[in-house]
Parts: C-alpha cells; sequence; structure tokens
C-alpha cells in the first residue's frame, strides 16, 4: 500500500482510501489484529492503508537512541523530544494523536470525526512517555481509550482504528446495521440469542420467537434503555437530553 490508490466507493464513484501514519519503536506490532476480519479483508480491499513510521530511524547517535533518563530523577525512561520531534516532522499529515492515558476520551462521536479525515497520524509513546516539551510543540491531540495504563500505545493506536475502520464506507456490507447499534442510538445493546432455543435448561425470551418485528423492536428498545440506566447512568442522562425537546433521536454528537 502506498496510499496513493483510489478504491471504488459504494457508487461506484472513486475515492481516496483512508490512511493511517503510526509512529513506534514497534513497527512490527502492525497491522497486528488489523490483519485479520473485517479490518484485513478492508486492508486488502484498499479501503484503507496502514504506514508505519519506525522512530528509531530518527535517532542521531550511533546507538540510536530514542529514550534517556527523567530530568528530576525518578523511575524509568522518557521519549527524547528531539527524536519524536525530527518524526514528527517529516512524516506527521493530517491530525496528529498521541495515545495517552491524560488525552480526551474516545467515544463514537470522535471515532466518527475521525473515519471523516483524509489521513491521521497516530503516535505512540513507550517507556514513562514523551517529553511534555514534544507534545506542546507539535499541538498534539491527546486521545485515551480509558483510565488505565498500558506499555505503551501501540494496542490503543490498534483498537482507535478498528473502530474507525469499520465505520469506512463499504467495510460493513449494510449500513443500517451501523445505525442500530450500540451508541448510534446514544443506548448500550440489547441482548442477542441464537440457536439454540434452550441450553442448559436457558430459554430464549418468547417474544424473539414470535415473528412480531414491531414487538420485538419495541422489546429490545425497552432491554436498551433499562441496561443502560442501571449500567451507564451517565449515558442515560445524556440520551434523555439529547431525545428530550423535539421529541426523537437528534444525535450525532
Ligand atoms: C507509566 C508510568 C509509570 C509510573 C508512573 C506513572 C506512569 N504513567 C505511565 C504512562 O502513562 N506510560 C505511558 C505508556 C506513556 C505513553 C504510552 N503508554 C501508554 C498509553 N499506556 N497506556 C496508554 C493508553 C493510551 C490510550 N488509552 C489508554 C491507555
Amino acid at each position: 500500500m502506498t496510499g496513493a490508490e483510489t478504491s471504488p466507493g459504494i457508487l461506484g464513484q472513486t475515492m481516496a482510501p483512508w490512511r493511517a501514519k503510526i509512529l513506534t519503536i514497534f513497527p512490527d506490532m502492525f497491522p497486528g489484529p488489523l490483519g485479520q476480519s473485517l479490518a484485513g479483508r478492508a486492508l486488502q480491499a484498499g479501503l484503507w492503508s496502514l504506514e508505519t513510521v519506525d522512530i528509531r530511524r530518527f535517532a542521531r547517535d550511533k546507538h540510536a537512541s530514542v529514550d534517556d533518563t527523567p530530568f528530576g530523577g525518578g523511575a524509568g525512561m522518557v521519549m527524547r523530544p528531539d527524536v519524536v520531534d525530527a518524526a514528527l516532522a517529516a512524516e506527521a499529515e493530517g491530525r496528529t494523536i498521541y495515545l495517552s492515558p491524560r488525552g480526551r476520551l474516545l467515544d463514537q462521536s470522535l471515532v466518527r470525526a475521525l473515519a471523516a479525515e483524509p489521513v491521521l497520524t497516530l503516535l505512540c509513546g513507550r517507556y514513562e512517555g514523551v517529553d511534555e516539551r514534544v507534545i506542546e510543540a507539535r499541538s498534539l491531540e491527546l486521545v485515551s481509550l480509558g483510565d488505565f495504563v498500558l506499555s505503551g500505545g501501540e494496542p490503543a493506536a490498534i483498537a482507535l482504528i478498528d473502530a474507525v475502520v469499520r465505520l469506512l464506507p463499504g467495510v460493513v456490507g449494510a449500513p443500517e446495521g451501523l445505525e442500530e447499534e450500540s451508541f448510534e442510538t446514544g443506548l448500550l445493546e440489547y441482548p442477542h440469542y441464537t440457536r439454540p432455543a434452550e441450553w442448559l435448561g436457558r430459554t430464549v425470551p418468547e417474544v424473539l420467537l414470535s415473528g412480531h418485528h414491531e414487538r420485538i423492536r419495541a422489546w429490545r428498545r425497552e432491554q436498551a434503555e433499562r441496561t443502560t440506566k442501571e449500567r451507564r447512568p451517565d449515558l442515560w442522562t445524556r440520551y434523555l437530553a439529547d431525545s428530550g425537546a423535539d421529541g426523537k433521536k437528534d444525535r450525532k454528537g
């Protein structure tokens, strides 16, 4: 993939594939799981492309150091601002994101916005992170997947790309599949069941076997609302606010 290709759009027009550029000291971690399944098939089909940049290429000394000890002391190492900056100066394109637990929480509305960009650069930190000055100097956008610490930004970059790729035109078969899903409605998902109809003495809710599509839709909505109310009062409050005033769902984040 050079990123210069075009892919057939859903209506037959050509469009540039969505691109991700990953700056990392572990380029071999990519595509990793993104080479499999839905994202992997879309990658093969040219619907998106991935380019890794090995940050170590931008190291200047003979040991190719990318890190050094922290000023002020303490455990671990910090990624050098000069090396990370050289990599960004040469390679960054489009919105440039540093995956960090200190960032803005990723949610589905940010995922949609990122899917609408032509290209993203994702900087993956290692050790205790990158020198703060490069974050400031390059106005990096910090994005977090949640309140936990990984051993580096790479698994977070993979998760972010996975979330984006499945929204790209032509990646998921039917767009209705996406509209019905969790977070497009603003609610958590309703419970799912498949065969066998009885398993370990557990049955499937009768309504789902009834063939009454209107009742099924109402039951699923009710289940989604109940689960959201119980488990995610924060989402429930937002759902009520967003579906208030003019009645129906008026989402998009
Ligand atoms: C390491 C560390 C060690 C001692 C005390 C505090 C500490 N913080 C960190 C730390 O945040 N390390 C990061 C490892 C540096 C940047 C890359 N790393 C990372 C990214 N871990 N977790 C993420 C991450 C990214 C996005 N969403 C969730 C987690």
